[in-house]
């Protein structure tokens, strides 16, 4: 079977690529527990010189990767590029890890007791649309630096870089078996790494009903899984902030990639006494936000990635309060504008579920602790900025703020090598930086015996 896989700019099909059924999920699982024994017992030094050829590889081949994100997912070239260096920057950075993955030496008497962190064997990992390359590399590049071999789905609707990064890894030097990537259906392909007793952990990023489905399903074998799900996170502007840089940046916390970012700042807090300041300056940035052909140098958002998804933004606008608008292409395509809600409560259902498309929803706020309520009302815990030029305050909502990651004047959300998930039903466990890594090994304790 095939998948024609579409440009969401144009509505047209770019090209088909195969949609692997149960017996070939299952060849390539296996495939992959034959290659483990191989790849563990590679020496530190040669895996990490693998993993660094393998980035050195993709950073000969960035502008090809960027190109097919922006044919593939409507990605702006601009961010397409930071993607495709994102994993050749992640690869580089767990290249350092086999050579530091150091056990401890515990005081026992009558011997030696050592620990081991021992990787897992298979790890599966389910990639959803959104962010096609930096999510299968913050899943792939750990889980291989660490000894795992993996089997990595890409989404039905993107997998073309996918398919690319699984080339490149064999141009250079990954072995046969190692990295393969499995494209099909997520109820087929993803639904096997769940069940096949070889896949040790699935790593999962997408939808919270769908993490809460594979979470259960992984408890039948006890298997391991990390989930990354959604987000509804907030922005909160302070009074005392500086609000021209705050409402600056504020578009592009929520409108990048056309706001199908689980980090989007997609509930905006403003504190009461300068709220219509606030969105003042807010409007000139909205509608200055260039929504643009996506190869155009100078986009900041392109389309909606489907026209089904397309149907789910709108069916949050119909009816609600609209302040005001960007604007968006005609045409073929799935354009949609940049566009600002006043929530009526925090009932509200834009204010409530994850739109995931480029709608910011805005309520104001009285002072600091009802600023923590609004934004822990909420069941997610991603992601989050706050705004302000009183230090003490920055600490207090930064503790109190029930989210996994948070910016303190700033909108940024993800280093490599800091650690990033989710709280509450937004996810569980964390990738990136150190922390991941220990994600994808156990812990083995040896005790050793003196004799007697
Ligand atoms: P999901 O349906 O959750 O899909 C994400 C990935 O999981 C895809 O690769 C998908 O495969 C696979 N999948 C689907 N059902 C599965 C199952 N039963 N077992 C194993 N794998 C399965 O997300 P979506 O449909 O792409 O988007 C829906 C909503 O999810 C979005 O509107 C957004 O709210 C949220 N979302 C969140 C994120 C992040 S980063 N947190 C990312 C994407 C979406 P297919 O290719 O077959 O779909």
């Amino acid at each position: 079977m095939t998948t024609d896989v579409i440009n969401p700019s144009t509505g047209q099909v770019l090209t088909s690529v195969p949609s692997l059924g149960v017996a070939e999920t299952d060849a390539a699982i296996e495939r992959a527990a034959r290659a483990f024994p191989d790849w563990r017992a590679v020496a530190p030094g040669d895996r990490a010189r693998l993993l660094r050829r393998f980035a050195a590889v993709v950073d000969e081949h960035i502008d090809e990767l960027a190109d097919l994100e922006v044919r593939n997912a409507g990605h702006t070239i601009g961010n397409a590029r930071w993607e495709a260096g994102n994993v050749r920057d992640v690869l580089n950075y767990y290249a350092g890890a086999p050579e530091r993955l150091i056990g401890k030496q515990i005081p026992v008497a009558g011997g030696l007791d050592v620990t081991f962190h021992e990787p897992l064997g298979v790890v599966g990992i389910i990639v959803p649309w959104n962010f096609p390359m930096p999510i299968a590399g913050w899943g792939f590049v750990p889980a291989l630096a660490a000894g795992n071999t993996v089997v990595l789905k890409p989404a039905e609707l993107t997998p073309l870089t996918a398919i690319r990064l699984g080339e490149l890894a064999l141009e250079a030097g990954i072995p046969e078996g190692v990295f393969q990537i499995v494209p099909g259906k997520g109820s087929i392909v993803g639904q096997r790494f769940v069940t096949h007793p070889a896949v040790r952990k699935v790593c999962f990023t997408g939808s919270t009903d769908v993490g809460k489905s594979i979470m259960a399903g992984c408890a039948d074998q006890v298997k391991r899984v990390t989930l990354e799900l959604g987000g509804k996170s907030a922005n909160i502007v302070f009074a005392d902030a500086d609000l021209e840089k705050a409402a600056a940046g504020a578009p592009g916390s929520v409108f990048d990639n056309a706001g199908q970012d689980c980090c989007a700042r997609s509930r905006l807090l403003v504190q009461e006494s300068v709220y219509d300041k606030f969105l003042a300056l807010l409007e000139p940035a909205v509608s200055s936000f260039r929504v643009l052909d996506p190869s155009d140098a100078a986009a900041e958002m392109g389309p909606l990635i489907s026209a089904g998804h397309r149907e789910t933004v709108a069916s949050y606008v119909d009816g609600a309060d609209v302040a005001f608008r960007g604007s968006a292409p005609d045409g073929d395509g799935w354009w949609f504008p940049p566009t600002v809600l006043l929530a009526r409560s925090t009932d509200d259902r834009h204010w409530r579920e994850e739109v995931f498309g480029p709608v910011l929803s805005v309520l104001p706020f009285s002072d600091e602790e009802d600023a923590i309520r609004l934004a822990n009302d909420t069941e997610y815990g991603l992601s989050g900025s706050l705004w302000t030029r009183d230090l003490g305050r920055a600490l207090r909502v930064s503790r109190a703020v029930e989210t996994g990651a948070l910016s303190v004047n700033s909108h940024s959300s993800v280093r490599y090598w800091t650690p990033f998930g989710g709280m509450k039903q937004s996810g569980l466990g964390r990738e990136l930086g150190p922390d991941a890594l220990l994600g994808f090994t156990d812990v083995k304790n040896v005790f050793i015996s003196m004799g007697d």
